[in-house]
């Protein structure tokens, strides 16, 4: 087996195919009356295909000539990394300027080098490969979905439904690390090159207008799937501009998400033909020194205490999705407003992917409240390997040489972001 050379710059790229290779293994080793269902099957041979694709990436072809050329240049300038690996620089971004990247820097204007056809076909095709991946891997949260189906139907063991959860929340958090590191790496070498931006990450994510986008889709979403002429208003409450940072899309997610949930309960409860007596659902934005929190309140009826749980829990969800609509299928699996769906536990898992969390408290017979604590990560940061950066704002502000320092993350989180 060849050695792909899969260290192009420190976003954790190489990790890939290890993590690839762990889902294979653990989908593998679950009880055969799970790991047998057809859709599971597909999952792990998407994952095992996914593997080899990229163990078998043909290596780029690094002549001694070219070796020198860029020995020479990195004795030329002080700051070029002495062992860059990262010998393709993208022709997009504007010369002489230093990009942010993950603990290297970008340079396009090596003047005395030319990135020759090979290096840089190599990155282009490293790049379209754990793209391609990832487009491979969109369906596996509903393939998964129908697999928990079909092991509900063709139950043999007594494996109980906490294992199932238990697996579930493992394999999807993994899931969205992958993402993670493959939308990174590709963001920070096609761009779109956005300022604030490091990759996916904002540096400036500001929370406010995230979360006026997410009331406008969501309440869209709402009238458009109950035929309403106004879905439940949505009031926010926002102490001015906060920015933190965090991925746009994420949090964008989760808003979202929560907003469906309780416009849904909103509009079930009064049911469409009390549109103007809908009670507002209430978004309160507060910051402190260590977390954003996002409290969105409803009054739609609430849930027992004992309903809580259920609404985390995978296996129930399909159940549900099954029963309430019997022509339940893929494609409608994610359509918009249904049922509680896979929204609230893989919610959960983004806000905890970065150290937040997602509770809900409810009142039966009055209304829930979901709290959506976030991490404000640290500018006083520390130099740690890891796929997050942060930039100091007073030297973006003057558009300077960009100081690249890694948020200071205790040690459970790094080895969170890290080990997924
Ligand atoms: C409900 C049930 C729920 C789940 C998540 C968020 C809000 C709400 N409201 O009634």
């Amino acid at each position: 087996m060849r050695t792909p050379l899969l260290t192009q710059n420190q976003t954790g790229i190489e990790e890939l195919p290890i993590r690839l290779a762990h889902r294979v293994k653990e989908l593998d080793e679950l009880p055969r009356s799970l790991g047998d269902m057809p859709s599971i099957i597909k999952v792990k041979n998407w994952y095992a295909q996914s593997f080899q694709e990229l163990i078998e990436l043909p290596p780029p072809e690094i002549t001694s000539e070219l070796k020198a050329t860029f020995r020479d240049a990195a004795k030329n300038s002080q700051s070029l990394p002495q062992s860059t690996p990262n010998l393709a620089i993208p022709q997009s971004k504007p010369t002489g300027k230093y990009y942010p990247t993950i603990g290297h820097r970008y340079y396009n204007n090596f003047e005395n080098i030319k990135c020759t056809p090979p290096i840089l076909s190599y990155t282009d095709s490293f790049v379209k490969a754990i793209e391609n991946v990832k487009r491979r891997h969109d369906p596996v949260v509903t393939t998964m979905a129908q697999g928990i189906i079909e092991y509900k139907q063709h139950r043999k063991t007594s494996m109980i439904d906490a294992d199932v959860q238990q697996f579930l929340d493992r394999f999807y958090m993994s899931r969205i690390g992958i993402r993670m590191l493959i939308g990174q790496h590709s963001a920070l070498y096609r761009g779109p090159f956005m300022r604030n931006y490091v990759g996916v990450i904002c540096t400036r994510t500001n929370i406010k207008d995230i979360a006026q986008d997410a009331i406008a889709n969501a309440r869209f979403i709402c009238e458009d799937h109950y035929g309403l002429f106004r879905a439940p208003e949505v009031k926010m409450f926002c102490p001015g501009d906060i920015e933190f940072m965090y991925v746009p899309s994420h949090l964008n997610h989760m808003v979202f998400e929560l907003l469906k949930n309780s416009l849904r309960a909103v509009v079930e409860r009064f049911g469409p033909d009390y549109e103007d007596e809908y009670p507002p659902i209430k978004l309160v934005i507060a910051h402190g020194k260590e977390d954003i929190t996002i409290k969105i309140s409803d009054e739609g009826g609430g849930l027992p205490r004992s309903g809580i749980p259920v609404v985390w829990t995978y296996m129930y969800t399909t159940a549900q999705a099954q029963e309430l609509e019997p022509e339940f299928n893929k494609s409608e699996f994610k359509a918009p407003m249904a049922g509680f769906g896979y929204g609230l536990p893989i919610s959960r898992l983004y806000a905890r992917y970065f150290g937040g969390d997602l509770k809900l408290i409810s009142m039966e017979g009055y209304g829930t409240d979901a709290y959506l604590h976030l991490n404000r990560l640290s500018n006083n940061a520390e130099k740690l390997p890891g796929i997050l950066a942060v930039i100091s704002k007073q030297q973006q502000e003057e558009e300077k040489e960009v100081e690249i320092d890694l948020p200071r993350l205790d040690r459970g989180q790094l080895m969170r972001i890290l080990s997924y």
